[in-house]
């Protein structure tokens, strides 16, 4: 069976060696195992996994009866809609959801991290399918529950995002709960949440500005903030709007006060916390700077905020400066 993908059946024959015999038919069902890497996966809802009512899916309504119209030919319960029509076709989704359906995913995710997840729907009714959607992984809901808004058309389908989630490396069951009907869905896509470049973010907010270095450049400071357009990045600010400086603050604890500095930045990107006392020489080694605390990463999964503190303290030491560096990707 070895490199064998698809479904096939053999018969195994069995004898007691006393003239009885029988023979036993067996199904299998054999799929590629979607393994997530660094551009992500899209998993299609119909290529759910193999294994039948309870085990693979749960399915209530049996609408349309055993459908035949999966790509590998099985047969199942499972409602799969041929789109020959409107946005997405020619395709096949999932449709006549019912309350507390379901379906398992077999995935494979080598990397522990964060995932943009996102869901490709339809909502034909005219109304929003409210907390209609969810997934599970490993057996914990990782995403949801979503709503679906209308898309006006059973045949028009709009992607929704479910935004950055945790999911823990390994191979496991990546389970599509429907908590209500409502909606058709034809993949489900999860792409490892990455850092925009420079370049790209910077085009996000300057579109119109054709290159120009006065307003796009690293070193370019458009808002007139006193923050370069290299540093608005690393620390997830806009480059487009002045924003407040950033400003330190005095950390205490029994050996008394230090110059500390919290600051939010883009993961992905070398943003770093330096310490002088002379304005000369900088330094961001652990003899003189050190983190309080763990980083807390936000929403998005793109940025953390992290605090980072003098070692000598203010009475020791009275003249200190911080500074954050962005050294690019
Ligand atoms: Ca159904
Ligand atoms: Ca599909
Ligand atoms: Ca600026
Ligand atoms: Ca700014």
């Amino acid at each position: 069976m070895a490199g064998f993908v698809g479904d096939d059946a053999f018969e195994v024959a069995l004898a007691d060696g006393r003239g009885g015999s029988d023979t036993v038919r067996c199904a299998v069902v054999v799929r590629t195992v979607p393994v997530v890497s660094s551009s992500g996966v899209r998993i299609e809802a119909e290529e759910f996994d193999g294994g039948g009512e309870g085990v693979a899916y749960h399915d209530t309504d049996a609408r349309q009866g055993p459908s035949q119209v999966r790509t590998d030919g099985s047969s199942h319960d499972v409602d799969i809609v041929e789109l020959d029509r409107g946005t997405d076709a020619p395709a096949q989704a999932i449709g006549y959801i019912e309350d507390g359906e379901w379906l398992r995913y077999t995935v494979t995710f080598p990397t522990t991290g964060r995932y943009t997840v996102r869901l490709r729907v339809a909502n034909g009714t005219g109304a929003t399918a409210a907390d209609a959607v969810a997934l599970h992984w490993k057996d914990a809901v990782v995403a949801g529950p979503l709503s679906v808004p209308s898309t006006a058309d059973w045949d028009a389908y709009a992607t929704i995002d479910a935004g950055a989630v945790s999911l823990s490396a390994g191979t496991d069951l990546l389970q599509l709960d429907c908590n209500a009907s409502g909606f058709d869905i034809n993949w489900i896509e999860l792409v490892p949440a990455q850092a925009p470049s420079f370049a790209s973010w910077i085009e996000g907010y300057f579109p119109n500005a054709g290159g120009n270095v006065a307003i796009v450049g690293s070193s370019a400071d458009p808002d007139g903030d006193g923050l370069s357009n290299i540093l608005e990045y690393g620390l997830g600010r806009a480059p487009d709007i002045a924003e407040r400086a950033l400003v330190p603050t005095l950390w205490s604890d029994t050996g008394g006060k230090y110059l500390a500095l919290t600051f939010r930045r883009l993961l992905g990107v070398t943003v770093t916390a330096e310490i002088s006392d002379d304005l000369v020489t900088w330094s961001s080694d652990a003899g003189s700077l050190v983190q309080i605390g763990t980083a807390t990463t936000d929403a998005s999964g793109l940025y953390e905020t992290v605090t980072f503190r003098s070692v000598s303290s203010v009475a020791a030491k009275p003249r200190q400066f911080v500074r954050v560096r962005v050294s690019g990707p």
